[in-house]
């Protein structure tokens, strides 16, 4: 698609899609369906170019050059500013302040406008529905102040009890931090009736941006808000970009946030004075190329038309909830009757784990996001560990949900057949005597480790070893309910996972155990540390390097962090028992 100056109103998603180049990959062998845009969206051609050409043709550092290359470098940077300026009708480019992204704009607002304006017992207010990156700078600003900390709840839809909101409200209240639209329910939240109310007690409100913006037209002096934050990355733009907007009125009587180059007007040892807005909040070197590519992606989303744009995601956000919705066993998360962007929901018939979910969507070149989407109090109201989380940009199609819902449908279809030859893994038993654990599969570690590098050397292909770990935890031994309380749990997995394990009855120094999760993936991991260590003795288990047999299976370049983390956590809680045993038998 050329660049024209006039938005066109009426856009053509396939025409949209190939400015994007990845999106014209494969990923696991497959198209690529890129429905994780609230993670981070891909970048047009247009972006990836003008990273480029900069660093090409314009490298330099601004504001301090005289020679001609810190000029256009400055004049790219000070251009961007405008650039965003006029994308959020912001009344002054002062008002506009880059950072690393929404969550250091945050941090900018708590510490510099905590440290001006809040005392003891003054009130912070957020929402119920706020990423982790609005809710722990206010916590920490709150512990330094002596601030208190108010949360507006949330109802079963997901969305905000207004209500409340009108009780909490009091001269007390001295700053209102809120999102625009949630990242993990998909929520739209009603800014025209809560900036009223908070500015009516004399509060200021922050508006964390960084959902919204990509799919619908803002206003900041048409909203009212004293603070915008968003980031480049979920914009078309690079990482390590983002905006702080805010009100020249409340900016100037607010204190650096950091101090260093290119924010001080003055400086001798006894005193500084500080530079006019913006530069007072952008001390250091900042992001040149991130401020001019985020330019650029916010111009080629203008020439799109973000007009256009919100129609079109609106139709596809209605699609998508219907079509997922729509598969039997699922059930969607998040049902406030303004929604835009994200769509979440858990398989709950059978009960699949969120993260299976995604790895088995990603096995079909489908990319989703699993987990607490960095919103734990939202999972937490909703009494899950997580949901499966499909957002979109404008560049997805029908054809993208349609390739979700079927893989959907399959991996439901196939849960099904296996739970009904599924000899049940809650096996529960009147005392240990009952339980059968697993019998050591070789002379020690290193011989049963070998075997089963061997076996997974045959498939070079993930896909195909990812389904030999599934095969291995579906013929894991049944562990007793009894058997998993909390001080079996096994912390830090992303599942729930419960590890028990004893002496081996009739050896000296030999470990018996048996593990469960609620997660397809991480029975497979059990059962290959099960095969592994189940049955040998303490000593050859402490001796036995863990790690390299892991790289050796291909786990370490394929399993998540978290994964990776929770997989430590179960051989930590081995090795632990193994010292135990060891210090018992002496
Ligand atoms: N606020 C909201 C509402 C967000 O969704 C995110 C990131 C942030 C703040 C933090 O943005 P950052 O650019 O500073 O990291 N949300 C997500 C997400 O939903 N999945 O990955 C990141």
């Amino acid at each position: 698609m050329t660049l024209v100056a006039e938005p066109i109103q009426t856009f053509d998603p396939l025409s949209v899609r190939k400015d994007f180049p990845i999106l014209s990959t494969e990923s696991r062998g497959k198209p690529l369906v890129y429905l994780d845009n609230g993670a981070t969206t891909q970048k047009p051609r247009s972006v990836i170019e003008t990273l480029q050409t900069y660093y090409e043709k314009q490298n330099a550092n601004i504001h301090r050059g005289v020679y001609q290359l810190s000029q256009l470098a400055t004049e790219g940077y000070e251009k961007a500013r405008r650039v965003v300026q006029r994308f959020i009708n912001a009344a002054d480019p002062a008002e506009i302040i880059f950072t690393r992204g929404t969550t250091e704009s945050i941090n900018l607002v708590a510490n510099s406008f905590g440290r001006a304006f809040l005392k003891q017992d003054d009130e912070i207010v957020i929402s119920g529905l706020e990423h982790h990156s609005n809710i722990v700078p206010w916590q920490m600003i709150c512990q330094q102040t002596g601030a208190r900390l108010r949360v507006i709840p949330i109802n079963d839809r997901g969305e905000l009890q207004l209500e409340t909101l009108s009780e909490m409200l009091s001269p007390q209240v001295k700053l209102v931090a809120i999102t625009h639209l949630s990242n993990s329910l998909g929520t739209v939240i009603p800014l025209d009736q809560i900036i009223p109310m908070v500015h009516s007690v004399g509060a200021k409100i922050l508006v964390d941006g960084a959902q919204w913006v990509a799919h619908a037209p803002t206003d900041v002096q048409h909203l009212g808000v004293d603070f915008y934050a968003f980031s480049g990355h979920k914009l078309f733009s690079p990482t390590g970009i983002g905006v702080l907007y805010g009100r020249r009125e409340v900016l100037e009587k607010m204190p650096p946030y950091q101090g260093g180059g290119d924010m001080i007007e003055q400086v001798t040892f006894e005193k500084t004075t500080y530079a006019p807005l913006p530069n007072k909040f952008e001390a250091g070197t900042p992001n040149i190329a991130g401020a001019i590519g985020l330019a650029r992606g916010i111009e080629y989303l203008q020439n799109v038309g973000l007009s256009a744009v919100r129609a079109y995601e609106k139709q596809l956000h209605r699609y998508l909830t219907d079509r997922v919705q729509d598969i039997d066993g699922i059930r969607v998360i998040g049902t406030a009757r303004e929604k835009a962007g994200v769509v979440s929901f858990v398989v709950e018939q059978p009960s699949i784990s969120h993260h299976d979910v995604g790895v088995m969507l990603d096995l079909e070149g489908i990319a989703v996001r699993t987990g607490h989407h960095c919103c734990q109090p939202v999972m937490d109201r909703f009494n899950i560990p997580g949901t499966v989380r499909a957002s979109i940009a404008l560049y997805n199609t029908r054809q993208d949900i349609d390739r979700l819902a079927e893989a959907l449908e399959k991996i439901i279809a196939v849960a099904r057949t296996k739970n009904r030859t599924r000899s049940g893994s809650t096996a529960t038993t009147t005392g240990l005597q009952d339980v059968r654990f697993p019998d050591p599969e070789g002379d020690c570690p290193e011989t049963v480790a070998e075997e089963l590098i061997e076996n997974f050397s045959l498939f070079d292909d993930w896909k195909d070893r990812y389904q030999l770990i599934i095969e291995m935890g579906e013929k894991l031994l049944p562990m007793p309910v009894e058997l998993k309380n909390e001080m079996t749990r096994v912390h830090g997995c992303q599942s729930t996972v419960h590890l028990f394990a004893r002496k081996r009855p009739g050896t000296v120094d030999s470990l018996d155990f048996l593990a469960d999760s609620d997660a397809e993936l991480v029975r497979g991991l059990i059962a290959i540390l099960q095969k592994v260590f189940s049955g040998q003795s303490a000593r050859s288990i402490l001796a036995f390097d863990v790690n390299g047999f892991f790289r050796k299976l291909g786990l370490e370049d394929h399993l998540s962090m978290g994964r990776r983390n929770g997989l430590a956590g179960m051989v930590e809680r081995i090795r632990s028992h193994a010292n135990q045993i060891l210090s018992v038998s002496g």
